[in-house]
């Protein structure tokens, strides 16, 4: 069903996900979460989805954070669950069998910054702005951003950006490994689709295990190397393998078929 918090267009497998709040900066509020939820639990597994680009309404914002709004009147228990909720969200987000871009267009704040971090790839625009101010409202991030910015940038960066809530511009962002693009404003979303244009030319299942390798790499309870080879087996072991060395040979486009 059109859920007017969450614009969702598709074309050739590709998903334009837009939150759609742009009065609020599009502040993630609990609509937008179950919007969130909603989609990517359905699509799950689901290979006709080649790729799923995460955008912001309006030209200002991507996510200017969680809503502040919402969430001043929780006490300790329910902040808590509420936190773990929308990590579990984004885990569903980052562990998604294909690539997932956030075209940061905008303020990535807080919650936006975490949002764009639990994606796969981030592309910005000039004029995106990257922050967790957490501690500006005495609080500590809720949705993964303590944990994502160290693994992206550093605990050096990330502990500086943490601590004075200083945003930082897109250039730098680049120049840190938190971005890998910065395309002029407005052509954000073109510049995801081209890469998720790319990558939906490869073998399907490789690119489900890639991300999940990437993955396994941050997973404290994973040996990513034993995961390696036992995803090799699996790769190896698939028709779109046997496919995609008979179209080198035959010199030809691959046509892979996610088995
Ligand atoms: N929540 C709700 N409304 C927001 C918002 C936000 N995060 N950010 C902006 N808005 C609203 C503003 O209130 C304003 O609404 P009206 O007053 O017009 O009704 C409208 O968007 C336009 O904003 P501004 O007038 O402020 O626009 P400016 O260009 O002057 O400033 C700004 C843009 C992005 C610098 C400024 O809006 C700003 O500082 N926004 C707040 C940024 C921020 O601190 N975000 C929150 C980060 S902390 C939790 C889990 C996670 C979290 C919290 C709880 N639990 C599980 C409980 C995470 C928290 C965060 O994300």
């Amino acid at each position: 069903m059109d859920n007017p918090l969450l614009l969702i267009e598709q074309e050739n497998g590709i998903y334009i996900l837009t939150i759609n709040r742009p009065e609020a900066l599009n502040a993630l509020n609990k609509g937008v979460f179950d919007a969130l939820e909603a989609f990517f639990r359905e699509h799950s597994g689901n290979y006709d989805v080649k790729g799923v680009i995460i955008t912001g309404a309006g030209t200002k914002s991507f996510v200017a954070g969680a809503d502040i709004k919402e969430f001043s009147a929780l006490d300790t228990a329910g902040g808590s669950a509420l936190s773990k909720r929308g990590q579990d969200v984004f885990f569903m987000i980052e562990r998604f069998h294909a690539p997932v871009i956030a075209a940061v267009n905008g303020f990535a704040l807080g919650g936006g910054c975490e949002l764009a971090m639990s994606c796969h790839i981030r592309v910005a625009g000039t004029h995106a702005r990257f922050g967790q101010p957490e501690v500006n409202l005495g609080l500590v991030p809720g949705y993964g951003g303590s944990q994502r910015l160290i693994q992206l940038i550093g605990k050096g960066k990330a502990t500086e950006m943490l601590l004075t809530a200083d945003m930082i511009l897109a250039d730098e962002a680049l120049r840190l490994g938190l971005v890998t693009h910065v395309v002029e404003s407005g052509q954000e979303v073109a510049k995801a689709t081209e890469i998720l244009q790319k990558i939906a030319t490869k073998g399907p299942l490789a690119v489900q295990q890639t991300i999940q390798l990437i993955n396994a790499y941050f997973d404290k309870t994973v040996d990513g190397f034993k995961k390696e080879y036992e995803d090799f087996g699996l790769t190896i072991g698939s028709e779109d393998s046997k496919e995609g060395a008979a179209a080198f040979i035959e010199k030809r486009k691959a046509e892979f078929k996610a088995r």
